[in-house]
């Protein structure tokens, strides 16, 4: 491997909030949270590696020759590369979306030295103003939770309303539970895997002040109600681990 490319492929490492000594600020997507972003999501997110290699299994049965796929919240386009490497039919065009400018720029980077025909579009743009259209598959990847709450119904019912038939939304996402030790014994178990992956308690303890009020999860029972008054027919618990899950409605 020649030195550009290790330099490349090297990973920053997330210690945005190592020695930060006052409160921490209500967290954003900053360019600092760009360089660090696959480290921070791979250390934060338990289960979010096989997610993605579990992608292209579900978007290969899913998608469809002349329809779209999109990737809302793409950030880096992980989940978009994924998919790419699923599509065989022709005609499929893939929508990357998200309205951090950092991340679409270094998405667009990614993006084009990815080797694979078919066309990613990145669009810089909040998800809830993208027309959704002729879509055989949709991710939303750990952004729905970012959505003001008061947004994400009608989001939700754009995304069913621009589904081709048979096309499926994978909705991955932090979850809420209840009762308040089924919480307390989540969360304590994902700062467990925060700890095992080498954040410090503190670094944990200012991650959670910083998404307060920004990451808002939502019960499992609350998506499933959101999906099915959006006319999802069959909805999927096809992935968990810890407070991380996977749902994936299909819209007949
Ligand atoms: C992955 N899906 O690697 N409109 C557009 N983008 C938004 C909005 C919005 N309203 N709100 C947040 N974002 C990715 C990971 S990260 C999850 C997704 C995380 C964007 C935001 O800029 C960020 O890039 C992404 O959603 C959330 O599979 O960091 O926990």
């Amino acid at each position: 491997m020649n030195s550009d490319r290790k330099h490349k492929d090297q990973k920053h490492k997330d210690d945005l909030y190592r020695d930060q000594e006052d409160p921490a600020v209500p967290f954003e997507f900053s360019e600092q949270v760009v360089r660090v972003f696959p480290d921070m999501i791979e250390r934060s997110v338990p289960g979010y590696r096989l997610l993605l290699e579990l992608t292209p299994i579900l978007v290969k049965r899913a998608v469809r020759a002349d329809t779209r796929i999109y990737d809302l919240g793409c950030s880096l386009g992980a989940a978009t590369l994924a998919a790419r490497r699923a599509v065989q039919q022709p005609g499929v065009e893939i929508k990357a979306v998200d309205n951090a400018p950092e991340m679409v720029a270094r998405c667009r980077t990614l993006v084009a030295e990815d080797n694979s025909r078919v066309p990613v579009e990145v669009i810089e743009a909040d998800i809830r103003d993208v027309a959704i259209e002729n879509a055989s598959v949709v991710m939303v990847y750990f952004t729905l939770q970012f959505v003001p709450l008061e947004a994400r119904d009608a989001l939700v019912q754009d995304i069913a309303r621009g589904m081709a038939p048979g096309g499926v939304l994978i909705l991955a996402e932090k979850l809420a539970f209840e009762p308040d030790a089924s919480q307390r014994w989540m969360d304590e178990h994902h700062h467990d895997f925060k700890r095992a992956q080498g954040y410090s308690d503190l670094e944990i303890a200012r991650k959670r002040q910083a998404l307060e009020n920004v990451l808002v999860p939502e019960t499992r029972q609350a998506h499933h109600q959101r999906l099915k008054t959006a006319g999802f027919s069959e909805i999927h618990d096809w992935f968990q681990c810890l407070n991380f899950c996977c749902i994936a409605g299909v819209k007949n």
